[in-house]
């Protein structure tokens, strides 16, 4: 099997390489990913023997078609993936999230080759707080921010080539993922990085946006699940009915790094700051028979802080400059 993963320098792309690499010992990996400030070669260095890596970008049509061609399946990883840097500037969002996944499609197309679209539930919005609801599958679209609707606006493109052309794909859209790898920019990573830095952790507004956190390891094995058993041209939802709001989750980094719960920051709210993001993965369960090895949020959240003290070498070159934009957001 010739499996071609885009974003796989990236932080779920790099943890999929790493399971594909140890599940399937006959699968030939190939990575294409453009290495922007997201994509790190060193997430992938323990399985260079294994993997080829192609430095390029998802949106040129050049590099795409003989990878595609040359490929059983396709898994689209690939994007910008941050909130806060699509409120400071949409335009890369655009041009890979939109004209990035527009290219696959049409590569896959010509070569007739199996395509899972990776994408997030950003993609339905958010939910009120006291709200009981959850997304499922039938949850209509409404994106809130650049990042999300570019994300929105690729799930369809993935739809109309599935009904209009034939194209053999399944689409996912996950919760929020946590573990080894994750740019220091995202939440949970930022955090443990400012702890070990000595720097009190940073609460946007109040706090009591409330976010569905799953194991990225979970993420992965539903992906796979749905590339082998699910039906063409479906989405399904993955989420390990994880919700908690980030107050909760930045007392218990404090707590599991040995401070006091309460010795965090409030700083400025994000724009357009979504309340709350819930899954319902019944879909995900009863028909592809998934269930999450990761049930326990806060022994997932001791391994990813003993991850990142661990790997100071791996996100300490960047550390200096994402504080610095935060900073001159006031975040
Ligand atoms: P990430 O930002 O850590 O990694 C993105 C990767 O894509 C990087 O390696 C980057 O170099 C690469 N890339 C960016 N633009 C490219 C281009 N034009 N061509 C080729 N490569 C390019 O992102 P992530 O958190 O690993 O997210 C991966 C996917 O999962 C995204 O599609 C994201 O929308 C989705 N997702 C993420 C989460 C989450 O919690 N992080 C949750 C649900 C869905
Ligand atoms: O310093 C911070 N303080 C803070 O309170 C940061 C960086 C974030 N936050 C809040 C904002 C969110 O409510 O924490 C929550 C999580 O923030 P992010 O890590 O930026 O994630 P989010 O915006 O929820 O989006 C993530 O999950 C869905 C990924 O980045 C997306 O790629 C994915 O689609």
């Amino acid at each position: 099997m010739r499996v071609l993963i885009t974003g796989g320098a990236g932080f779920i792309g790099a943890n999929f390489v790493h399971q594909t690499v140890a599940d399937y010992p006959d699968a030939r990996v190939t990575v294409l990913d453009k290495l922007t400030y997201a994509g790190n070669p060193a997430s992938l260095a323990d399985v260079t023997d294994r993997v080829a890596l192609v430095e390029g970008d998802i949106a040129d049509a050049d590099v795409v078609d003989p990878l595609v061609r040359d490929s059983d399946v396709v898994v689209h990883f690939a994007a910008e993936s941050h909130n806060d840097n699509s409120l400071n500037d949409p335009s890369p969002f655009v041009t890979t999230n939109l004209i990035g996944t527009f290219t696959l499609l049409e590569a896959v197309r010509r070569h007739g080759v199996r395509y899972h679209h990776i994408s997030t539930d950003e993609v339905y919005g958010d939910l009120e707080l006291d709200d009981p609801a959850k997304f499922t599958e039938q949850t209509p679209y409404n994106p809130s921010s650049p990042y999300s609707s570019t994300k929105a606006g690729s799930d369809l493109l993935v739809r109309a080539w599935v009904r209009s052309f034939g194209v053999e794909a399944t689409i996912s859209n996950c919760s929020n993922n946590y573990g080894p790898y994750q740019h220091i920019e995202k939440f949970i990573p930022r955090q443990i990085t400012n702890l070990i830095d000595g720097v009190r952790p940073k609460l946007y507004g109040a706090g009591q946006n409330v976010r569905d956190w799953i194991h990225v390891r979970d993420h992965n094995t539903a992906v796979w699940r749905i590339i082998e058993q699910g039906r063409t041209g479906e989405t399904y939802l993955i989420g390990a009915d994880g919700e908690k709001n980030n107050k909760e989750v930045v007392e218990l980094i404090l707590e599991l790094m040995g401070h006091d719960p309460h010795d965090y920051e409030h700083v400025a709210d994000r724009p357009g700051h979504d309340l709350r993001y819930a899954i319902d993965n019944t879909r995900l369960r009863e028909e592809l028979g998934w269930e999450p090895q990761f049930k326990d949020f806060r022994s997932g959240l001791e391994d990813t802080i003993a991850w990142y003290r661990d790997n100071e070498s791996w996100w300490r070159p960047q550390k200096a400059a994402v504080e610095a934009k935060y900073a001159a957001q006031g975040q």
